[in-house]
């Protein structure tokens, strides 16, 4: 079989995707370019596989990007998308589906009492800065460095994701009236934050945080830190947006918020809620959410907000994650037993490597120390990480392809696949 291209249909695909799309994809990092590869164009999925054009099958730790829990093609949810199908695919009017998902969402997240549903996670943290800034009357808004919350231009500064795996943390064309309004502090430093609202605190009208981090790689926050957060905006009338949009029902039913017990004001929401399909989501206290249109001076629209399918696909993934509690004790012990073969190998092998993870989602770093924070993300080998991944994918283990991303594992991976995966990372250092 030597010298037969397993790529050659992928290869010819990106050649031509290039042509009409910008960098052949329509997301930055699917483009592999920071681990200097070329992407396999996928077909389908089937619980914890994908499969490319060239017919080679990857175990799938991306799971587009943290939606899949319940793994690919799950029936339950196909079914009943099937169902809405012969309905039609959009109203742009209030549907019974819309008060449902509203309804589950609220009572899952006990921080959440009303929710705005919208098409992405971006949509979601711009319109929540909006609706910070028109309820505090304030303009400047606190995020940390290496979080990413999706390319609204206020919060592409020193961002996570795919801004910081290619070098671009701050976006072009994002003007300096908006990005001189954004105040950058450090992940996990209660000094950064103190110092911050020491200075400017009653001109801030929100901090938004990823509570659990996944864009600069899985990295956690601690208690003290969290805690801290909370009740400084607290005292200085800011409001605290926890962005959900990766860790809402991944981490926990309740989301990370209710693993650190903090209790935000308003919590931004996106993939898992949308079971696959495009959704975001905003919600929290009334008297805050009260201020959006048509209630009040916030405005926010969408054509295509509530759309059917997606809510759809929602309600049906939401209602088995409740039903089934037990899944995330079995998320848990999947994503420890990846954990501890990873760091056997390291072990074994005498690699500089260490691995973070919060249940489901695990980041393997490049790095002998610590990674707490964008400091020291940033410090990883990530010439590493791409040899490590091109070893990997030849191996049919689909990792994210940049070293600032996190794994997700879904109900689907079995201990099979999670061995499979060991072994090949096993195969992995051996070659480094
Ligand atoms: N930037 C997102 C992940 N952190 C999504 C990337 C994508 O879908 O390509």
């Amino acid at each position: 079989m030597s010298g037969i291209n397993k790529y050659k249909v992928s290869e010819e695909l990106f050649a031509k995707a290039q042509e009409y799309i910008p960098g052949g994809v329509n997301s930055p990092v699917r483009a592999f370019r920071d681990v200097d590869a070329i992407p396999p164009f996928i077909v389908r999925g089937d619980g914890s596989k994908i499969y490319d054009e060239d017919g080679n099958e990857y175990i799938d730790y991306v799971g587009s990007w943290g939606p899949m829990i319940l793994g690919h093609n799950n029936k339950l949810v196909n079914e009943k998308l099937k169902e809405q199908i012969d309905k039609s695919l959009s109203f742009g009017a209030p549907t019974r589906l819309e008060v449902e998902i509203a309804e589950l969402i609220t009572e899952l997240v006990s921080s959440v009492e009303m929710v705005r549903l919208v098409n992405s996670g971006t949509e979601a943290t711009m319109s929540a800065i909006r609706l910070a800034r028109g309820y505090t009357g304030r303009n400047k808004i606190v995020k940390f460095a290496g979080n990413y919350h999706g390319h609204g231009d206020s919060l592409l500064v020193q961002a996570g994701s795919g801004a910081l795996t290619h070098g671009v943390p701050s976006s072009g064309g994002v003007p300096e009236t908006i990005s001189q309004n954004t105040i950058v502090a450090e992940y996990n430093s209660i000094m950064s934050v103190e110092n911050i609202f020491k200075e400017q605190g009653t001109d801030i009208a929100a901090v938004i945080m990823e509570p659990v981090s996944g864009n600069m790689g899985v990295v956690s926050p601690t208690k003290e830190f969290m805690d801290f957060v909370r009740k400084t905006t607290k005292d200085y009338g800011s409001l605290l947006i926890i962005d959900e949009v990766m860790t809402g029902f991944r981490v926990a039913i309740g989301g990370a918020q209710s693993l650190y017990k903090v209790e935000p004001d308003l919590t931004c929401f996106g993939k898992i809620i949308g079971g696959g399909m495009p959704v975001g989501a905003y919600g929290g206290k009334k008297d805050i959410m009260k201020y959006v249109a048509p209630l009040g001076p916030v405005y926010q629209a969408g054509t295509l907000s509530g759309n059917p399918l997606s809510v759809t696909a929602g309600i049906t993934t939401l209602t088995y994650l409740k039903e089934n509690p037990q899944v995330y004790i079995e998320l848990e012990r999947k994503g420890s037993l990846l954990q501890e073969g990873i760091e056997s190998a390291i072990k074994e092998f005498n690699v500089d490597a260490l691995v973070n993870r919060v249940g489901s989602m695990l980041t393997l770093f490049f790095s002998k120390d610590k990674v707490v924070d964008y400091t020291s993300a940033k410090q990883c080998d990530t010439k590493k990480y791409a040899s490590f991944f091109k070893n990997m994918l030849q191996q049919g283990i689909y990792l994210p392809p940049s070293q600032f991303e996190a794994c997700f594992i879904s109900m689907t991976h079995t201990d099979e696949d999670i061995r499979k995966t060991v072994e090949a990372v096993r195969n992995a250092f051996k070659s480094l």
